[in-house]
């Protein structure tokens, strides 16, 4: 099975780590990170990119070299290089640098001084009180070294949804491939929507003589078979990822779709509504005594309790089957219903293209609008700009709006909001903008009245826009920051001002139940991409499901707006 851009990534970071443990280089060291999060944030396949000849040396900071690795690593598997750095070094970095949070530094601090061997022996020497000893680390480093591992150590891995994506559509394109083989589809928290899985499950109905259930389970990229019938298998894949697969008769196809798409309380909750009916569910079928009544579509399954289909994102049991009930759910908003993306980084800042490449795919896509929102000077990291390199921007965008035809460049900029509330650029500036995005990236940690108190000073700047990423959570290695969250979503709706849904896989933020929190509240949401090159606008996939989870409709959506009525609405929230 081919290698994705997660396994790709996983490597060069392997190696930046280990190359910064040898005191490499730091612009080699850099290179390595850069690609990392290059590829890591790439919403194109580099194993389709190659197979289509493209050259990889055209993604920027992507050269001879690392193009090459980029092939080997697709291609075989491995890499040579990082096996050798392996070998070079003792296996307890390695397993200490898994640890998120301990970076390359602190973990070599730690081997050295301590001789730990693993994850279990670093736990034993924080609680011995051995860490605080260490020149540069202190009690309180210890401490949070000690919650970092026991949270590493505990943890149940999922997989982002992104990452699972190109790994289940390998799946269904070989399942496909077998002959006798119907249908082939991915249930379970993944046709949910949810943004991680904790594995795949896979529904296929095929002839009974096809040999699917052989061919599934003796894939090369089967790692291990934990169980194996006729009818059912679980496999653990090589990178990890675990999968269910079941066969089922075309007749039970849509009992058994519906099954294994759960969530389970929404499936315990359709089974109380059946028996009160006097009918039997399972995943087989929907029965009365013996007699089948329903089974091979979910449209079905759902018309033999009485309820419309209701789309897999809000069967949460979270009041999807009452409004089933009632002929009211939500018409979800679509990838299609999107005029625009509100949010977006140019080469200016850490983004990867030019404006007018930016606005040729964005327009490609069907839209009337993109903002143009780079960081602003505080986030030196990402080259954030100054006044004097904002208003040069503003005034290209002006130039290009001259040459586009029926499609618009909007002036934004992403301000960072700092620790008192204010924001990074003069008002002036700022007034003169057609969108304010308004963004915390530090201070992560303040205490919850004054993160709260911060972010609300923010949002009565006169010229604030839109709040984005609300919560700053990272998913799997950074916890929402402590904000109220009810009284930023009240301030938002009395405020006039807007809150993003964004779309990046790992972000997701807000995440469905708040989203639908601010829906309810009568807060529009712009879902968007937070694209750092073309390719991103992508990501707008997973931004689309977690709005749909969040019960969204295209009302509640703001970039579903034209133009005209954007900058209406977007006039409103000046002061
Ligand atoms: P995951 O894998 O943790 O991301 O979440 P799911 O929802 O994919 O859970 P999974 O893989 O354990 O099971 C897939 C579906 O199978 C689940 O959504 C509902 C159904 N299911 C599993 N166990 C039960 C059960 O005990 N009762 C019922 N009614 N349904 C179940
Ligand atoms: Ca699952
Ligand atoms: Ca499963």
């Amino acid at each position: 099975m081919p290698k994705h851009n997660a396994e790709v990534a996983a490597v060069f970071s392997k190696i930046a780590d280990l190359l910064e443990i040898e005191n490499a280089n730091p612009f080699r060291v850099r290179a390595y990170r850069n690609a990392a999060r290059l590829i890591q944030g790439l919403s194109r396949d580099l194993g389709e990119m190659v197979e289509r000849g493209e050259d990889l040396r055209d993604l920027p900071g992507i050269g001879e070299d690392l193009s090459k690795k980029i092939v080997e690593i697709l291609e075989t598997g491995h890499c040579r290089f990082l096996e050798q750095l392996e070998k070079q070094e003792p296996p307890a970095l390695t397993e200490l640098l898994q640890v998120p949070g301990l970076g390359p530094k602190r973990v070599k601090a730690l081997w050295q001084a301590l001789q730990v061997e693993s994850l279990e022996d670093l736990a034993a020497a924080a609680r011995a009180g051995r860490i605080r000893m260490l020149p540069g680390f202190g009690e309180k480093t210890e401490l949070r070294i000690l919650e970092l591992l026991t949270a590493h150590l505990s943890r149940i891995p999922r997989v982002s949804i992104a990452q699972a994506a190109p790994v289940a559509e390998d799946l269904l394109r070989l399942l496909r491939s077998v002959p006798g083989v119907q249908e082939a589809v991915v249930a379970g928290s993944f046709r949910r929507g949810q943004e991680t899985v904790g594995d795949l499950d896979l529904v296929v109905t095929a002839r009974l003589d096809s040999p699917v259930m052989e061919r599934f389970v003796h894939h090369e990229d089967v790692a291990e078979i934990f169980a194996q019938g006729p009818t059912r298998a679980t496999v653990v894949l090589r990178s990890h990822l675990q999968v269910d697969l079941r066969v089922v008769a075309a007749e039970s196809f849509g009992a058994a779709l519906h099954y294994f798409t759960g969530s389970k309380s929404h499936n315990i909750a359709i089974r109380r509504r059946a028996q009160g009916l006097g009918l039997k569910v399972n995943e087989y079928g929907i029965f009365r005594g013996k007699e089948r009544v329903a089974g091979e579509t979910e449209t079905a399954v759902y018309a033999a309790v009485g309820l419309p289909y209701i789309e897999p994102e809000l069967r949460e049991n979270r009041g999807e089957i009452e409004a089933a009930a009632l002929g009211k759910l939500p018409h979800l908003v679509q990838e299609g219903d999107l005029r625009g993306d509100l949010h977006c980084h140019s080469a200016a800042s850490d983004g990867h293209d030019r404006l007018e490449d930016l606005a040729a795919a964005a327009q490609a896509r069907g839209w009337e609008y993109l903002a143009i929102t780079d960081h602003s000077r505080a986030l030196r990291v990402a080259n954030g700009l100054d006044p004097l390199r904002l208003r040069r921007q503003m005034d290209e965008i002006d130039l290009l709006n001259g040459k586009l035809r029926g499609f618009t460049l909007l002036k934004g900029c992403e301000v960072d909001i700092l620790e008192d509330g204010s924001l990074d650029l003069p008002d002036a500036l700022l007034r003169d903008l057609d969108i304010v995005i308004g963004a915390v990236h530090s201070h992560f940690d303040l205490p919850r009245a004054r993160q709260t108190a911060r972010v609300l000073k923010a949002m009565d700047h006169p010229a604030f826009t839109l709040l984005a990423h609300p919560g700053g959570r990272l998913i799997g290695s950074r916890p929402a920051m402590d904000l109220d969250l009810p009284r930023i979503i009240r301030h938002a709706r009395e405020r006039g001002v807007f809150l993003e849904v964004n779309a990046q896989p790992q972000r997701l933020d807000l995440p469905d139940i708040q989203a639908q929190a601010a829906k309810e509240e009568g807060v529009l949401l712009a879902v968007n991409s937070d694209a750092h090159s073309r390719f991103d606008f992508d990501h707008l996939r997973w931004g689309v499901l977690q709005a749909r989870r969040g019960w969204l409709e295209k009302k509640d959506v703001l970039n579903t707006r034209s133009l005209p009525e954007l900058r209406t609405l977007l006039a409103q929230t000046r002061r």
